[in-house]
């Protein structure tokens, strides 16, 4: 099926910023990708194009739309759509750099979509149907498809949020035989717990963070996690829910000169250093029901994150409980950075999101390396979305079994939860 037209624009994301739109046509119509964008960015991501200057406060993407509408334009136009991987690697050679700083990944990644989307279409398939046979073609076998586990992040802190709370997300991890019931849970989980902040916050704004979960005057991670634990106990769910966090550690991280790589700083609620913030997280492991950490340290920090896995692995009272070690600014979907945390026992979960990268191929290829390495792979927003669901197909599409995509309020985080809902309605019917 031939791509006969390529359309870029600006649009707007959820934080009011600008983020590029993707329209490709074919004769069976127009076929839509977008770029979502982060702010606890790992330093080793792909580039995100900006315009600088005053314009959008320099946020703007016009150079990159107008690279689509030009270069990239020319040459996908009258190309079959139905080879994902071609185009994908078509896309790279145009930009011709190795970080996509040229074209940006911002906007490869919205052209990247849109294909997979008309490539959908093309075949007369749901995204996430044709999304597992590409995947499974570069896995080199029939790949299941899966509805996933839910990572919902109803406290905010770090970067997405304006609180003292360090780290940036804490997760409810429900279980429950099927994403509608998941939902259901957290969505009452999360009522209770707005409830309790507002008396114990009284006259206080609970306002939300980027992610759509509540953004509270804490700054402890135990304060963020007592509040989990009450709430959950009102809804009725205490055996049946876990807790998990995103640490996002690079960013209240420094680095002392001269001192060597693992003597820096982690300025938390209070001071650390890599090993007695590894004692910290022993600590809080034994008090709570946590199942997941993502990023608990610097994104160069390969060596720190293997330790803590061995150590909770010695730990007789967690070592049966399946702690996961999730790499996100560490790997940052990059086959290159996986291959190192392979080697290093680093992590054994990959957060997976399509920008940090900027292929849909390229983001297959780093989540097939950790699978086949033994480790699991969460599919993730980032905290900039829109109502976009593309990820809700690539999670089921690639059956990795784990997605994360905020609360349970916002609209650009629903989206993407309502969609595993109307996947999972129509993976029931068949
Ligand atoms: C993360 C993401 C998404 P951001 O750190 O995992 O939650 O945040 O998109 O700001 O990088
Ligand atoms: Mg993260």
């Amino acid at each position: 099926m031939k791509i006969n037209s390529v359309h870029a624009r600006e649009i707007l994301d959820s934080r009011g910023n600008p983020t590029v739109e993707v329209e490709i046509s074919t004769k069976l119509g127009s076929f839509i990708g977008v770029s979502p964008s982060g702010a606890s960015t790992g330093e080793h991501e792909a580039v995100e194009k900006r315009d600088g200057g005053s314009r959008y406060l320099g946020k703007g993407v016009k150079k990159s739309v107008q690279l689509i509408n030009s270069k990239i334009a020319k040459s996908l136009i009258g190309k079959s759509c139905l080879n994902q991987k071609k185009l994908d690697e078509l896309l790279c050679l145009i930009d011709g750099t190795d970080d996509k700083r040229k074209i940006g990944a911002n906007g490869i990644v919205a052209c990247s979509m849109a294909i997979a989307r008309a490539g959908a279409a093309s075949y007369k398939k749901p995204l996430y149907t044709h999304l597992n046979d590409i995947y499974s073609k570069l896995y080199g076998k029939k790949i299941a498809v899966k509805i996933p586990q839910g990572y919902f992040n109803v406290l905010n802190g770090g970067r997405h949020a304006a609180n003292k709370l360090a780290f940036q997300e804490f997760m409810l991890v429900p279980s429950a035989n099927s994403f509608a019931k998941q939902l259901q849970m957290v969505s009452e989980i999360y009522h209770h717990l707005q409830v309790l902040l507002i008396k114990k916050f009284p006259g206080q704004v609970i306002a939300v963070g980027d992610e759509g979960g509540f953004a509270p005057p804490l700054s402890k991670p135990e304060e963020a996690l007592n509040l989990l634990v009450k709430a959950v106990e009102i809804a009725g769910y205490s055996k049946k829910v876990s807790f998990a966090m995103d640490v996002a550690a690079s960013e209240f991280y420094s680095e002392r000169k001269g001192r060597g790589k693992s003597s820096g700083e982690y300025r938390a609620h209070k001071m650390f250093n890599a090993s007695s913030l590894m004692k910290y997280y022993i600590s809080l492991c034994e008090k709570y029901n946590i199942v997941s950490i993502e990023d608990p340290f610097d994104e160069n920090a390969f060596v720190d994150f293997a330790s803590l896995r061995k150590l909770i692995s010695q730990n007789s009272n967690l070592k049966k409980r399946k702690i996961q070690i999730v790499g996100d600014d560490l790997t940052c979907t990059n086959s290159l950075r996986v291959k190192v945390a392979v080697l290093e026992e680093s992590c054994d979960c990959l957060l997976l999101k399509v920008n940090q990268i900027g292929t849909v191929t390229e983001a297959m290829q780093s989540a097939v390396l950790a699978q086949k390495n033994g480790w699991k792979v969460m599919v993730s927003h980032r905290s900039g979305e829109t109502s976009d669901t593309f990820i809700a197909d690539l999670a089921v599409g690639i059956g990795c079994g784990q997605i994360k995509s905020g609360s349970t309020a916002r609209g650009e985080r629903v989206a993407k939860y309502n969609q595993l809902l109307r996947i999972e309605e129509r993976m029931k019917r068949r």
